[in-house]
């Protein structure tokens, strides 16, 4: 039996305002009048109540069919130039036709690693405000946080998480506590694509359906697809939520050999060309779920997200941290150029990752260049599912929906960026970039115009000191809110 489902106290779902509890009864009543439609005939046996329930039934299901669907695929440190559309010499021909037939988001901003942008994207704050900057096996939200996912079920979502979770490693803590109806993957972080290990120790054993603790055999990234593939093909006429955060490209990384048959013969090296076919397989595999939607009939109307979560890494592959899984030996060849650093830092390289928006029946296709936050998916999508919470969440983040239907130009605002530990810390604010390293007397400030300097190699913070001292202020206002995750 699943856990019971987070709730908020009370929303507003339009013109009816129904307590929490009555949106559990109406909403489990909508999947059963859509699912049973022939048996709505006999509705009339139950009265009056019955006749009410069904005629607020009536009301979120003619809502729901303007609703998109929403399928947000992460991959997992994928480097700026890992995809061909950046430069890339790994072919990606899904995400390249993806990138040209929607809209590409220049300067999308994740965390500079896994679990605080997970934190951000499911709650619509900065991850800081969590106190989580590192990746984290203990449990992220406190009971009660309002999810994105639990959110969107509220609304009437079917709602799935398929790859991997790591906002607490215990399947107490797992994905259905936080609105998912279905789960899938790993409950913590990167794992072995073959034996689906973690880390070894106390969360190594991670593999799981629905918090239950399973073995499988095949390579991550396939089984991924299959349950998210078949997932689609399960659905009926409600909207759904489907989250994909694939574990591919984390080490460690050791791809079918048909893949890396496929990599191009240009790329040389063991770990390379595993590199790049892991690319190439998590390219196939977005393609397949694309494949899924149109099959099932709701490509149109399906609002899809492909992002990264951090930037890429050159960090060893076979970490030995990690049960043997006979990978390869040798350096990760994630590329973030022009973008400077990598997976971990606040530079660039660690933050701003390849991101494409597809919706073919709402957006049209081309590009943004408006800096944009992983935060502002949760009160984009809240507002495309009409979800209005009933108290303030906190959100950080705002809505981007006139800015990606209507090209609507988004003032200026600042973006926050805690690192790991807060050792570092960073606030973009207009074309400048402040990034904040060490603490007191090793205090390091610079400052970069990142129109000009992408690469961030020119420091300003000489030279434009009114600028740093303003900006220092704002990103010090920004800090102050940081570890204030009450759920109330
Ligand atoms: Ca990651």
């Amino acid at each position: 039996m699943l856990p019971q489902r987070v709730l908020p106290a009370e929303h507003s779902t339009g013109s009816v305002s129904v307590s929490a509890n009555g949106l559990v009864m109406i909403r489990g009543a909508v999947k059963a009048v859509v699912r049973l439609k022939g048996e709505m005939m006999c509705l009339h046996f139950y009265g009056a109540l019955m006749f009410a329930t069904a005629w607020c039934c009536q009301l979120v299901v003619s809502n729901a069919q303007t609703r998109p669907n929403i399928v947000f695929i992460m991959a997992d440190d994928l480097g700026w130039a890992d995809v061909a559309f950046h430069g890339g010499n790994a072919p990606t021909p899904c995400l390249d036709r993806l990138a040209k037939e929607g809209l590409e988001l220049t300067q999308h901003y994740v965390a500079p690693v896994c679990s605080p942008t997970r934190t951000g994207l499911l709650t619509g704050r900065c991850w800081s405000r969590f106190g989580v900057t590192t990746p984290t096996n203990e449990l992220a939200l406190p009971t009660g946080t309002v999810t994105l996912p639990g959110a969107l079920q509220d609304r009437g979502y079917d709602t799935c998480l398929v790859g991997k979770w790591h906002l607490g490693s215990l399947p107490k803590w797992g994905p259905n506590h936080f609105g998912f109806d279905h789960s899938y993957g790993s409950l913590a972080g990167g794992i072995s694509p073959w034996n689906h290990r973690y880390k070894k120790g106390e969360y190594s054993v991670t593999w799981h359906r629905n918090e239950e603790l399973i073995e499988e055999s095949g390579h991550v990234t396939d089984l991924l697809t299959d349950e998210a593939v078949k997932w689609i093909r399960m659905r009926d006429s409600l909207p759904f939520f489907l989250y994909v955060p694939y574990t591919a490209v984390h080490l460690p990384i050791k791809e079918p050999d048909k893949w890396i048959r496929r990599a191009p013969q240009t790329i040389t090296g063991n770990v390379a060309r595993q590199y790049a076919a892991c690319i190439m397989h998590l390219d196939d595999a977005v393609g397949r779920i694309i494949s899924a939607l149109e099959h099932a009939g709701v490509r149109d109307n399906t609002l899809l997200v492909f992002t990264s979560d951090n930037g890429g890494s050159t960090a060893e592959n076979n970490d030995l941290k990690y049960p043997d899984d006979n990978c390869p030996n040798g350096r990760l060849t994630a590329n973030n150029l022009p973008l400077r650093g990598k997976k971990g830092d606040v530079y660039e390289g660690g933050t701003r990752v390849p991101t494409i928006v597809s919706w073919p029946a709402r957006v049209k296709p081309g590009k943004v260049n408006n800096p944009v936050h992983v935060t502002d998916w949760m009160p984009t999508f809240c507002s495309l599912a009409d979800f209005e919470p009933a108290r303030d969440l906190k959100w950080d983040g705002v809505n981007l929906v006139p800015l990606l239907l209507h090209r609507v130009e988004m003032s200026k605002r600042p973006l926050y960026t805690a690192g790991p530990r807060w050792r570092a810390s960073a606030l973009r604010y207009g074309d400048w970039k402040l990034v904040v390293t060490g603490k007191d007397e090793n205090r390091n400030v610079e400052l970069f115009n990142i129109a000009t300097d992408v690469n961030e190699s020119k420091n300003l913070a000489d030279t434009e000191a009114h600028r740093v001292d303003a900006m220092l202020t704002r990103l010090q206002e920004a800090a102050r809110r940081d570890n204030d995750a009450l759920a109330r």
